[in-house]
């Protein structure tokens, strides 16, 4: 039933129709108030209309990228110097919930928050390479405590290597405070006039207005919500999950797992690599682990001739052919490295001093990493690509994902709803669910 996604020559035909007229850009949506699962709600819609929902959004999405385009952290002293750049985000920030969050609080690590909340403050003085911080135990708003650094220091503090973190860390004592980071939401003032904290409030009003503005979704939403009785609809996202170990080994053992209760979940549809402490979690490829590599002894002399022989990419491919041979992934030399890393970092430093990142292929394997990282949350060679794809064949560029969890279980394929009563954000299900569905078609006849 589900091979009808992948049917080449409706997408093709679609695709091609769509890329002319350009209807995405501006369609008719038609909720239709009848629960079916997805592929049966795409049959439908490709009959009866062009198809299930896309929701590309140029017209709307000029606002949306704008909005995030013009995302422009800046320090309250104004510091645009070496450092100004440094970021020390938890793995799952800046999300700019709610579109309120435009100043930064950290507890070590970093979190957008609203600047009207009140936390702790850090303020400085002397240079912002090498700073005197000074930690003021009172719960103030972002503005309230960057005027009382202005008035009794220089300002709240500029954040520039990690240096700073830590004292910063010895001063506050791991409480959350409020440091200088923030960001103006310049582009809503028509005027241009600077942003100031009196202003603050009225920037929230702005906010609002500006979903108003979201021509697109409302269209979306307003179709939903008059029509349906159900929160949750089919639109025409889905997306596939194909698991792979990153030096491509398939043999036996290649399907081996051991993911954690309620793992792999895809929190926010933003994971596609594997952490592990003895059980797996699907995590974010951007946050900044330990990780393990593999070799194997017999292929040391094996990996030398054919990096003698082969030049750049051919390497990789070598490799990987010749591990698929010798079948090392069963009895890997396994070698902890103690940095910590983004997922294609790491997959980098093992393929260049390794053969790479290590492949679980059964229990025995597990105990090997195990022993060498004690206890550490390391990378493994397990990852996946995004996958997106939008039934009529469209690009998949503009997403509004819900920060929910998205259970995969050992799903192949999972399909896309939005929710009206979450602002049209989106999350997977799986795709035999039964749900009403919005179909679209071209607007001039
Ligand atoms: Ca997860």
């Amino acid at each position: 039933m589900i091979r009808r996604v992948y049917d080449p020559v409706i997408l093709l035909s679609k695709t091609l129709m769509i890329v002319s007229t350009g209807s995405q850009l501006d369609p008719n949506v038609f909720f239709v108030n009848s629960s079916e699962t997805w592929p049966v709600a795409q049959k439908y819609c490709r009959e009866n209309y062009v198809d299930l929902v896309t929701v590309t959004n140029i017209k709307s999405s000029e606002v949306w990228m704008g909005l995030y385009s013009t995302i422009d952290w800046r320090w309250s002293d104004g510091f645009s110097g070496v450092g100004a750049n440094y970021s020390n985000w938890r793995s799952d920030q800046p999300d700019f919930y709610s579109a309120n969050e435009f100043c930064v609080a950290v507890r070590n690590i970093w979190l957008d928050v609203s600047c009207s909340s009140k936390w702790r403050f850090v303020c400085y003085t002397g240079s912002q390479l090498d700073p005197e911080v000074f930690f003021v135990n009172s719960y103030e708003t972002w503005p309230v405590a960057q005027k009382y650094c202005r008035e009794n220091y220089v300002d709240l503090v500029t954040v520039t290597n990690i240096k700073v973190v830590e004292k910063i860390n010895r001063e506050a004592g791991y409480l959350f405070v409020w440091i200088g980071l923030h960001r103006a939401p310049n582009f809503f003032w028509s005027d241009g006039s600077n942003f100031t904290f009196s202003n603050w409030d009225s920037v929230d009003n702005e906010l609002n207005s500006m979903k108003v503005i979201c021509a697109q979704n409302d269209q979306l939403l307003d179709t939903i919500t008059s029509n349906g009785q159900s929160s949750e609809v089919w639109m025409g996202l889905y997306s596939t999950i194909d698991w792979r170990w990153s030096d491509g080994f398939s043999g036996v053992g290649a399907n081996y797992s051991n993911w954690r209760h309620g793992q792999p979940n895809f929190h926010s549809a933003a994971e596609f690599c594997v952490l592990v402490r003895n059980i797996w979690f699907d995590e974010r490829c951007s946050y900044k682990r330990h990780f393990v590599c593999y070799n194997g002894e017999k292929m040391k002399n094996q990996i030398f001739i054919s990096i003698k022989y082969n030049h750049s990419v051919r390497i990789l491919l070598s490799k990987t052919q010749m591990i698929v041979s010798t079948g090392s992934q069963l009895d890997p030399e396994v070698f902890f490295v103690n940095s910590y890393e983004t997922w294609p970092v790491a997959q980098k430093y093992c393929r260049e001093n390794y053969v790479d990142l290590v492949t679980e292929t059964k229990n025995k394997v597990v105990e090997k990493i195990n022993n060498e990282t004690e206890g550490s949350l390391v990378w493994i060679g397990l990852h996946r690509a995004p996958n997106f794809f939008w039934s009529d064949g469209s690009n998949f560029t503009f997403s509004n994902w819900d920060s929910v969890r998205n259970k995969l279980n050992s799903m192949k394929v999972i399909c896309a709803v939005t929710s009206s009563t979450k602002g049209g954000r989106w999350k997977f299900l799986s795709c035999e669910e039964k749900l009403p569905f919005v179909c679209y078609s071209i607007l001039h006849g």
